[in-house]
Parts: structure tokens; C-alpha cells; sequence
């Protein structure tokens, strides 16, 4: 077992469904043999960002909304890289969507991990792109007005040749299975994970 864990203890939520993502990521990385010195992951801000403690390969804890720009530049100066980025809704379907679209149109050979709790929860409870319709938040007292972004939908517009996968992150084997899939993908790949954020959720349901 290839160990890619720093000495630093997750500080997410009890029961956050990061904690699923980390350990299957860890998990499929193991799986395909690759080394931490291979490998180079961008994590965005937000909860799932503050993964970039919590593992210890090449990486960077970039802007919000800019890890995608960030890997595509390092893939293009070392393609033998494993170029990989982790993000929330908010930072990778909101701040960083052009940057996204423009990924998945060059069909660039990264892997990106988009922890979707439809919302932004670091700043407790916002809405996101995937907020869904008529949800009261923190931002949206009255209700979400806007129509939730389908992004394997868009992505599939934009280029049918990419890999695009939405999977429930409590379906610790699919999204183990999907996360290796698309790191072994030859071209641009994008899993999201479906998830309840434990702590701010529940108003999505008010
Ligand atoms: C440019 C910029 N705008 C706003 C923020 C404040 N901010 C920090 S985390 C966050 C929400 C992140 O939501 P998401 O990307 O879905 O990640 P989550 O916390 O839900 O995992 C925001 C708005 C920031 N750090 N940078
Ligand atoms: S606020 Fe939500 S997303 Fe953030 S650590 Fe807690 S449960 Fe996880
Ligand atoms: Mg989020």
C-alpha cells in the first residue's frame, strides 16, 4: 500500500461525506500504482479544499474558481504529471465555470473531483450552482430562484468526447470505480460526487 496521507488529521464535519471522497480517491490512486511524486493535485477553497492538508504529494491550494486553470498550465508543462483537482459546486460550477468549459473543450488529461453538497458550505449554507430550485438558504431566504446547472449535461454539450460521471458518494465502490476510471482516462475527466453537507443540508429540505 502506497501511503499518500500527511501527519495532519481531517477537520471536516463528523460525518461529512468528504471523508468517503478522501478515502476512495486514496483508494483508486493505490489501485493504478502511482506514485506521490507522480502525482500533482489543486484543490479550490472551500471545505473539500482544505483536503490540500491532509495529503502529501505535489499539490497546490489555489483561488477560488482557478484550480482547473491552475492544472491545465501544469499539464501542458509536464505531460508525464497525473494532474489532478478537487473541488466544491460553488468554486468549479460558479466561480470557475470558464475555466471548466475551456478544460473539457481542449479535452486537456486531467482528472477532476467535484465534491457536490449543492451549496456553499464553508461559508455556511449559501447557494450554489446545484442549489435546487426554491430552496430556502442562508443567501435565498425566500427560495432559490434559479435553475440548478446539470453538468454532465453541459459538459456532454460542450464536448461529447470528455468523461463525465455523477455518482452518490455514500456508493463508496462506484465512486472508487469512477474515480479510476477517470484517472485512467486519456483526455479530460470529471467525477462528481453527490453529497449531504451534514452541517447545512437540512435547510435544502426546509
Ligand atoms: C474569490 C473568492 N470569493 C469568495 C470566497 C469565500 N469562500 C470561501 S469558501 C466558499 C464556498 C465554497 O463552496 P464550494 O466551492 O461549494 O465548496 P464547499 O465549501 O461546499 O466544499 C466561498 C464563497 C473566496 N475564498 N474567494
Ligand atoms: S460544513 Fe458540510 S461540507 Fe463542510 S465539513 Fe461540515 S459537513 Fe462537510
Ligand atoms: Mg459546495
Amino acid at each position: 500500500m502506497i501511503n499518500y496521507r500527511s501527519k495532519i488529521n481531517p477537520t471536516w464535519c463528523p460525518g461529512c461525506h468528504n471523508f468517503l471522497v478522501f478515502s476512495a480517491v486514496q483508494a483508486a490512486f493505490n489501485a493504478l500504482e502511482l506514485k506521490p511524486s507522480d502525482l500533482v493535485i489543486n484543490y479550490d477553497i472551500g471545505c473539500v479544499g482544505n483536503m490540500a492538508d491532509f495529503f502529501k504529494t505535489y499539490g497546490v491550494h489555489t483561488l477560488h474558481g482557478r484550480a482547473i486553470a491552475v492544472a491545465m498550465g501544469e499539464k501542458m508543462i509536464n505531460p508525464n504529471l497525473t494532474v489532478c483537482v478537487f473541488g466544491g459546486d460553488g468554486g468549479t460550477y460558479g466561480e470557475g465555470l470558464n475555466h471548466l468549459i475551456a478544460a473539457a473543450r481542449a479535452n486537456i488529461n486531467i482528472t477532476v473531483f467535484v465534491s457536490n453538497n449543492f451549496l456553499y458550505s464553508l461559508t455556511t449554507g449559501q447557494t450554489s450552482p446545484t442549489t435546487p430550485k426554491g430552496s430556502r438558504t442562508k443567501s435565498t431566504p425566500l427560495g432559490n430562484p434559479s435553475e440548478p446547472v446539470n453538468i454532465v449535461e453541459l459538459l456532454k454539450a460542450v464536448n461529447p468526447h470528455v468523461f463525465v460521471k455523477s455518482v452518490d458518494a455514500k456508493n463508496i465502490a462506484e465512486v472508487t470505480k469512477n474515480f479510476k476510471e477517470a484517472l485512467e482516462f486519456k483526455g479530460f475527466a470529471l467525477v462528481e460526487t453527490l453529497q449531504e453537507c451534514v452541517a447545512f443540508g437540512k435547510q435544502l429540505k426546509s
